[in-house]
């Protein structure tokens, strides 16, 4: 195998004709294995197993990165930044329950392990943390900035978000200080008017324009500068904001698109004008939030630019808890007739979502998620048949972050019985989102660094390309995943881990995990 000049840092390197290292960068040689269907004259499938080859390179140079988040000033804001200053100065603070230290807890990437194979000796399991299976960047090494239209630093701020612990704010309140976000572009219309107090930190003008495009420009080459980074992310974690209404000729087309924000045209979004903005520079955008950013006309620019983009709406904990336990009841044969959830919660969050307008921009994000696993049942499920989903939320200012989450499901069972599940899912809200927004950043930052190409006769240097502008790999942690134009949505959660495990194995020349364990069962 092409093993001999891997760096010490690598936790494993795999050994295999088809893998090379350098320096630089890890080439594999990969077969990807599929079943391809048709159908016979009588109607009958055949299926018949599909090799492909491809090549892929991963680029192994740790960029020096930088996020920055639209909404730095709100709840998901404070405390990302707060727990990656916590984390990089591995902090200890004393709570009622006693000392706890900094960790990731709820990152997929920081906070699990993968399986990586089989101990040729012993037959056990080596699992090895998710983090070691590339060559990604550490969170702990992130610089982070951003914008908010409060101009609120961000010692103040989490103490208005009311989130984090005081010993632990105690210890992190001098560097927080010194983050104030930049000034940000607001047009009222499209987050709620209860919002309008803390609007206070704000570049002139009130819908989109190609200045405001080129401000937001200007924000992320000076930041990169003055940190001197090798690459910048952006996320949205502001405000949800009201679905913009998309016409023709104006949100269809790229270049429509560019002509409406030059217009000023007012269905133009400060979430799209951001993604413009990121998509001109190919910085990677990420939407944590549930409104319709991505138009049409942003994706096909996306496109032209072979920028990335990602998302919508983070899923942190009730739609977590839905995309896995209804994949579990409809792969277990159950049929799922009904979903029931509802939401109280008292942030800031919940304040703009009292608002109809945005409400509904959640209601929609919330409600899709089981569709392709009611689809993909055609014993359980008729074509167009649907268990009944309604997705209530209301805004209780005392139970701040603390949202409670109460979902009952109603599933028909053999013979005509019934099985009822009852969910009462109580979290802090941001203390769930912050470590998705991380996995974000490190998932999307290695997807910028491999390329890949159909084994072949063009196996020339420059023929590699990357992955699809939108990002589907991103979709675990996404309510309503966004994939290219055309593909399927994946919502079940079991097959959106599975597919990051599998991508990342293929790029360095491993076989997907099957759970087959052949191994263990022969008699
Ligand atoms: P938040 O209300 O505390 O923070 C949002 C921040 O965005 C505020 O500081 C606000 O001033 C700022 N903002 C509003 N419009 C802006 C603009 N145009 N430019 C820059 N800043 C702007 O809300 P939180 O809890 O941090 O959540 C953020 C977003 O993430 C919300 O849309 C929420 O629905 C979404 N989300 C949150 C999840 C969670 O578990 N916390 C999960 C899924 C989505
Ligand atoms: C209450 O539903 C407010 C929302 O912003 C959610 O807290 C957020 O979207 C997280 O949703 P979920 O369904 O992933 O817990």
């Amino acid at each position: 195998g092409g093993v001999a000049a891997t760096p010490p840092k690598d936790l494993f390197v795999v050994d295999s004709p088809n893998v090379k290292y350098t320096d630089d960068a890890i080439t594999t040689k990969y077969t990807y294995r599929t079943t391809a269907v048709t159908k016979d004259a009588s109607g009958k499938y055949v299926a018949a197993p599909k090799e492909t080859l491809y090549d892929f390179k991963v680029d192994r140079k740790i960029p020096k990165l930088g996020v920055m988040l639209v909404g730095l000033g709100g709840n998901n804001g404070t405390t990302v930044t707060a727990g990656i200053i916590a984390n990089r100065r591995g902090l200890v603070w004393d709570t009622k329950e006693g000392k706890r230290a900094a960790n990731y807890y709820g990152s997929v990437i920081m906070g699990s392990t993968t399986k990586l194979g089989i101990d040729s000796e012993t037959s056990e399991d080596i699992n090895i943390p998710f983090h070691d299976l590339m060559p990604m960047v550490h969170p702990n090494d992130l610089v982070i900035g951003g914008w908010d239209i409060s101009s609120m630093n961000l010692a103040d701020a989490m103490d208005r978000a009311k989130v984090l612990e005081p010993s632990l704010k105690a210890l992190v309140r001098k560097e927080m200080a010194t983050i104030t976000p930049l000034p940000s572009i607001y047009y009222p219309d499209f987050i709620a008017a209860n919002q309008e107090e803390r609007a206070d930190n704000l570049i002139p003008g009130n819908k989109a324009s190609m200045a405001h495009v080129e401000q937001i420009r200007k924000d992320i080459k000076d930041f990169k500068a003055a940190n001197n980074l090798d690459k910048v992310i952006v996320q949205w974690t502001a405000n949800t904001e009201r679905f913009s209404d998309v016409t023709e000729g104006v949100h269809d087309t790229a270049e429509n698109l560019l002509k409406a924000i030059e217009a000023g045209h007012e269905e133009v979004s400060p979430s799209t004008v951001f993604a413009v903005a990121c998509i001109l520079d190919k910085v990677p955008f990420i939407n944590g939030s549930p409104q319709n950013t991505f138009v049409p006309g942003a994706i096909k620019l996306a496109e032209q630019h072979g920028a990335f983009i990602g998302g919508d709406d983070f899923k942190s904990g009730q739609t977590k808890m839905k995309s896995a336990l209804v994949e579990f009841l409809i792969n277990a044969g159950i049929k799922l007739t009904s979903i029931a959830s509802y939401n109280h919660l008292g942030n800031n969050d919940g304040m703009n979502l009292s608002s109809q307008k945005q409400f509904r921009s959640k209601e929609i994000s919330k409600s899709n998620v089981v569709d392709d696993m009611v689809a993909a049942n055609t014993v359980l499920y008729a074509k167009d048949e649907h268990p009944d989903h309604t997705v209530v939320i209301k805004y209780m200012p005392a139970v701040g972050d603390n949202k409670r989450a109460l979902d009952e499901y109603y599933a028909e069972i053999f013979l005509g019985g019934h099985q009822t599940i009852s969910i009462f899912n109580v979290c802090e809200d941001s203390l769930l989102a912050s470590p998705l927004i991380i996995d974000l950043v490190l998932v999307a930052e290695m997807m910028t660094r491999i390329q890949w190409k159909v084994h072949g006769a063009e196996s020339a240097d420059d023929k590699y390309a990357g992955f699809h502008s939108v990002l589907s790999v991103l979709s675990y942690m996404l309510k309503a995943p966004l994939t290219p134009p055309g593909t399927p949505v994946i919502n079940a959660l079991a097959k959106q881990r599975a597919a990051i495990t599998n991508i990342f194995r293929a790029c360095v020349g491993l076989e997907p995990e099957s759970d087959m364990t052949l191994e263990h069962k022969l008699f």
